[in-house]
């Protein structure tokens, strides 16, 4: 049995952001130091990490000269190649600078518009000269704190506009990336603009190249609209647009809390695991989240590790589920309840046989589903005891 000890293989990353994260609050100074990149990738190469996502000034300050910014990145690829460790994922810092405070594709100045997209271009070759292959639009400031301000078509269009121009960009620079839009649905907006799983599919097929646009989906996101996050990602799963996840922990109804992976919703976690597990997805894990506030140093490190080897307890729970005799018998008994005869395509002479068809509806009404055992029997696993 597997001593939960991460390897690259199992392709798990943290942002330089997530690690680095100096537990500043709305109401608190920092608390930690910031750590520099290269140490960040040297410790989390140690723990077992596959590799980091960084935003473009999480590692090239935002005034550095193009000299000082090719010698940081110069170094930073040298510790990759010293560590092996990778970026398979890059984004724009589009929420921090106050030019940005209506929005970055979406803000009413047009001048912010542009910049936002000058900005996006440069921090993509950056992410395309590190080896990612996924680009993150988490549009924080993309939204309303009054709908005062902007007629939501405008927002989405001014969205729309911004993803195809990019989508042309990397086309024209001949660059392998696939673009990854994540959902969020207030904070630090009132209102932010694609706030769910769903709303950011949908608006995937309105773009001049849906097949280069996925999603990122947060579990603490849809934790915050009060959402089952599994079923979110079952439905992206399903469209082929899983292109990325952020993982952590959520207590409902609260700020985003970025919290260690599982350390909330243990049975939520598990049901995610399941559900990635049993797709053999193979992209990346990446942990959005950060250590507790009180935390120093070590505390980051135990943080890390601990995001990582509870994702492989959840997975080895995930194979006792799938092996476990009772619970597959529950669920094969679910599976073929009711014969093989359930109309999958509609024919006009399959219609007519429906429409003619007697049912037994006082049985069918009367029967249970055994719910109840299969998740004590779930849970049994989750607490150790199976
Ligand atoms: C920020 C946010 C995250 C996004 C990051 C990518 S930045 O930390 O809270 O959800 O994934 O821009
Ligand atoms: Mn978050
Ligand atoms: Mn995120």
């Amino acid at each position: 049995m597997s001593a939960y000890v991460p390897h690259p293989e199992d392709h798990f990353t943290f942002g330089l952001w997530t690690v680095g994260n100096i537990g500043r609050d709305p109401f608190g100074d920092p608390v930690r130091a910031p750590i520099a990149p290269a140490r960040i990738v040297q410790q989390l190469a140690k723990l077992g990490a596959y590799g980091v996502n960084l935003h473009d000034n999480d590692l090239v300050p935002r005034d550095a000269t193009p000299a000082e910014r090719d010698r940081i990145v110069r170094d930073f690829k040298q510790v990759l190649a010293d560590t092996g460790m990778k970026v398979p994922m890059a984004t724009t810092n589009l929420f921090g600078d106050p030019v940005f405070r209506d929005g970055a594709f979406t803000s009413n100045d047009a001048r912010v518009r542009a910049y936002a997209l000058k900005r996006t271009m440069s921090a993509i070759d950056l992410g395309v000269e590190l080896g990612a292959a996924t680009y993150v639009f988490w549009g924080g400031r993309e939204g309303t704190d009054t709908s005062a301000a902007k007629d939501p078509r405008d927002g989405i269009k001014w969205y729309r506009d911004a993803i195809n121009y990019l989508c042309d960009y990397v086309r024209a620079q001949q660059y392998d990336l696939r673009f990854a839009i994540e959902p969020k649905p207030n904070e630090p907006r009132g209102d932010i603009f694609l706030p769910t799983i769903g709303h950011a599919l949908a608006f995937v097929y309105t773009l001049d190249h849906p097949e280069m646009v996925g999603l990122n989906p947060e579990l603490a996101h849809d934790t915050m609209a009060g959402l089952e996050f599994s079923h979110g990602v079952g439905q992206a799963l399903d469209a082929g647009k899983l292109f990325h996840i952020d993982l952590n922990a959520q207590k409902p109804g609260r700020f985003d809390q970025d919290l260690r992976f599982g350390s909330e919703d243990v049975k939520g976690a598990f049901f995610l695991v399941k559900l990635l597990e049993d797709a053999r997805w193979t992209g990346m894990r990446h942990f959005d989240s950060h250590a507790y506030r009180t935390e120093d140093e070590q505390g980051v490190w135990d943080f890390a590790a601990g995001s990582m080897r509870t994702y492989l307890i959840l997975e080895d729970k995930v194979a006792r589920f799938n092996a476990d005799a009772e619970i597959q018998g529950l669920l094969n008994d679910l599976r073929s309840r009711g014969g093989a005869d359930s109309p999958e395509r509609f024919s006009a002479e399959g219609a007519q046989t429906l429409k003619d068809r007697a049912f037994d509806l006082d049985a069918m009404r009367a029967t249970g589903y055994a719910y109840e055992k299969l998740d004590q029997l779930t849970m049994e696993i989750l607490l150790g005891v199976r």
